[in-house]
């Protein structure tokens, strides 16, 4: 058995039942075959045997009361997975199908990512099975001090820096940071995505969407070709759906798709992004209230957004929501380029698919790496006390996504061949992490 193979039975057999940690270990391990087999400092440095093993891993009770007064218990989870380039970084979620297995992924995907960025921050994921939907103000207040309460023990400035993901934006971060404060009388940059009235970045709310489309348009740029004037598939309708829907309006693209978790619209004439941050954003409704308002959209509440016919598709709703029959119909209705704004939206059958039609393909570590990259700026002036510009930091997360693609592109031709952005980016992200645990021998 090969070294790979050796560590990909291990990791199975210590892992049972994370069907979602072992899709995203068994996609680097297969990707990073031609670095690790070309020279054996990787197995005597026992390098993939460490990198596929969490620092970390912590798991707890948060306790919160309901609005009748009844105690309710969720689990909390926090993954330190790996710090070897800088401390762990990324976001937490709260969502009801949250598991080990997902915080693993996650946490492991994190790793590669943030590597790509070029800033020193390592990987680390967390977040509740707690269900966000239908509370009350309150109940997510009380929810998010008590989760703050133990996670507080664990993280720091210089430790491990959370931010948002699903189910949690700027209201969770702001509720879950004051009470951080209260407990360590500490006013450091310990979260990020916090609000601009204490310590928040600009452009980080647009970050994520805004570097997906960067992205994509500099993959598109490398074929000679570019979003302007192409016809934009997008699910979901949260924070990276609404921000890369934004960027592609302004590119001069047509956004005619988004959904939430009851169903989808299609408008032929464009999506009208005020209407639907007034449902999201303001009134934290259904995507199904698009329909009612916009005479010229349709409501669906089965199938997927990948049948709607498109020149590129930005899946940005959460993992494994676009698989091979998804992926099908995509190739056969003549699809150009697809960009990962949610975190494993392909299952590993449908990248299948796409590679083989050539499809442009830009996986997740690579496309949505501009959300954790701002926060590393958002960490970067949090400490020196200052504030950036808005074009300050969109200038900068431009640079970073192109700096992404290049490093990318550059790893696939070296090692895979051109356009094999998925070895590329774990073949990239992977080398420096590498290096750093080599010479640390941690
Ligand atoms: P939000 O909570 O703002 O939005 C999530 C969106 O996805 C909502 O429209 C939600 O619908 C939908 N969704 C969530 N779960 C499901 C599901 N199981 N089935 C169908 N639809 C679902 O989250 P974000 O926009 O922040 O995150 C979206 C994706 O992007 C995630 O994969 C996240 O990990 C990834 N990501 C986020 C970053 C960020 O900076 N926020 C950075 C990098 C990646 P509903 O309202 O019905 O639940
Ligand atoms: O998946 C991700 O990269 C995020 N949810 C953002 C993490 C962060 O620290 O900003």
């Amino acid at each position: 058995m090969s070294y790979i193979e050796e560590v990909r039975a291990a990791v199975a057999a210590r892992n049972a039942g994370q069907p979602e940690f072992m899709q995203a270990v068994d996609e680097v391990l297969n990707t990073i075959r031609p670095v690790v087999e070309s020279d054996d400092v990787y197995k005597r440095n026992a390098v993939l045997e460490r990198i596929t093993e969490p620092d970390r891993q912590i798991m707890f009770r948060v306790p919160w009361t309901d609005d009748n007064g009844n105690m309710r218990v969720n689990r909390g989870y926090r993954i330190q997975f790996n710090n070897a380039i800088g401390p762990y970084k990324g976001g937490l979620r709260l969502h009801p199908s949250v598991n080990l297995s997902i915080i693993k992924f996650l946490g492991f995907e994190q790793i590669f990512k943030n590597s790509l960025t070029g800033l020193p921050i390592g990987g680390g994921k967390g977040g509740s099975d707690f269900d966000p939907k239908g509370k009350s103000e309150r109940e997510i207040r009380d929810f998010c001090h008590s989760f703050m309460t133990e996670l507080s023990r664990h993280i720091g400035a210089d430790t491990d820096v959370p931010a948002g993901d699903i189910g949690v934006g700027g209201r969770e971060i702001g509720y879950m940071y004051g009470q951080y404060k209260r407990i360590k009388n500490l006013y450091e940059g310990v979260l990020t995505g916090k609000g601009l009235t204490y310590g928040g970045s600009l452009a980080r709310t647009e970050a994520t969407g805004y570097g997906l489309v960067y992205i994509t348009e500099n993959m598109l740029a490398a074929a000679n070709d570019g979003i302007k004037g192409k016809t934009v598939a997008i699910s979901g309708s949260g924070n990276v759906a609404i921000y890369a829907a934004q960027k592609v309006q302004t590119l001069g693209g047509k956004v005619v798709t988004m959904s939430d978790s009851n169903g989808w619209i299609y408008d032929p004439n464009g999506i009208d992004l005020a209407v639907v941050k007034d449902i999201k954003e303001v009134k934290r409704g259904r995507i199904k209230e698009y329909a009612d308002r916009v005479k010229s959209a349709e409501y669906h509440d089965s199938g997927k957004v990948w049948q709607v016919k498109c020149d590129v598709a930005l899946p940005c709703a959460t993992q494994n929501e676009l698989d091979e029959n998804d992926a099908h119909t995509l190739v056969k209705n003549k699809v150009k380029a697809v960009g990962e704004g949610a975190n494993m939206p392909s299952t590993t059958e449908a990248i299948n698919v796409f590679q083989a039609a050539n499809v442009l393909f830009m996986p997740a570590k690579a496309a949505n790496a501009g959300g954790v990259a701002v926060s590393a700026l958002e960490m970067s002036q949090n400490s020196q006390r200052l504030a950036w510009t808005f074009d300050e930091v969109d200038g900068k997360l431009k640079g970073i996504m192109k700096g992404i693609f290049d490093k990318t592109a550059e790893a696939a031709k070296l090692y895979s061949k051109p356009a094999d952005y998925v070895s590329g980016a774990n073949i990239a992200g992977f080398l420096k992490v590498a290096q750093a645990m080599i010479a640390q021998g941690v």
